[in-house]
């Protein structure tokens, strides 16, 4: 799944796609470089991020669908608000991406329902201004347990509104009131969250925990476009454990890597003819 933020303030790459031109050339690259599917979004959700007023949401989006989907793309939409998740699905998106798992506002859930959308229920707490508090990052029984409890609890009011299970992925949400060390831990247990019995999709690309991980001997974090070997591992990682998709900026890294792993046996997938 590559990334396409039409924002002017995502963390990675704020600014750079918020022209539409610039977002749909963007979309149109990554699916050369070999995007199965392009997540599309208008409103960053990065830690401290201020919301967008819904007509901006709108307005970022809506156009990128629309001319990407008419080309044929495979789209998800990016945003917890049922009126943007309404329009995209009618310019044309098909999977509804709500970082909140429905409880931003819990009308996204009958909109996916109405329209048979795939719908990405991510564990989320706290909108951005608010995620990092000290408050949202206790994990009573383990980072792992606990967030596969509160996604099952998600589940719960996706199907109640109506979406069949056949629509639902999953994501635990790696960086979204997760500390470095939280977002590791999922990522070693992402076996569990297979256990939920839907496709998992995972999202690390570019986060801060990498920053981290590859920070200077003075602590600077490693830039964010200067990550990605380090993702590669993740990507490998997680393709040997079978998950639906990685969200990722740098396709054609993650494409790269999974030819060579899966060259070499190392992939769940790995008996597939390499595209
Ligand atoms: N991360 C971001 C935004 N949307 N959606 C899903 N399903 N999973 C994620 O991990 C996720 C997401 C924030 O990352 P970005 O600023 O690099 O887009």
């Amino acid at each position: 799944m590559g990334i396409v933020n039409v924002t002017p303030d995502s963390f990675s790459d704020g600014g750079r796609f918020l022209a539409t031109d610039d977002a749909v050339a963007h979309g149109r690259a990554l699916l050369e470089q070999g995007a199965d599917l392009l997540d599309i979004g208008g409103e960053s959700t990065r830690p401290g991020a201020t919301r967008p007023l819904v007509a901006d949401e709108l307005a970022r989006v809506v156009p990128v669908i629309e001319t990407l989907a008419e080309e044929g793309a495979t789209l998800s939409v990016d945003t917890m608000r049922p009126e943007v998740a309404e329009a995209a699905l009618k310019a044309g998106a098909k999977i509804i991406n709500d970082v909140s798992g429905g409880l931003a506002d819990p009308g996204i859930l009958k909109v996916a329902a109405d329209h048979g959308a795939t719908y990405v229920v991510m564990h989320w707490r706290a909108h951005g201004a608010e995620m990092q508090h000290q408050d949202h990052l206790v994990y009573a029984d383990g980072v792992v347990a606990t967030v596969k409890a509160e996604l099952e609890q998600r589940i719960e009011a996706a199907r109640a509104a109506g979406i069949q299970d056949d629509s639902i992925v999953v994501d635990p949400g790696l960086g979204f009131s997760k500390t470095a060390d939280d977002n590791w831990r999922l990522l070693a247990g992402v076996e569990e969250f297979h256990k939920l019995g839907f496709p998992v999709l995972i999202g690390a690309s570019r986060k801060t925990f990498l920053g981290r991980l590859l920070a200077a001997p003075d602590g600077t974090l490693r830039p964010v476009t200067e990550r990605e070997s380090a993702h590669d591992a993740i990507t490998v990682f997680l393709a040997q454990r079978g998950v639906w998709a990685t969200r990722v900026h740098d396709v054609r890294a993650a494409r790269d890597t999974l030819a060579a792993a899966t060259k070499l046996g190392m992939t769940a997938r790995s008996e597939e003819t390499i595209r």
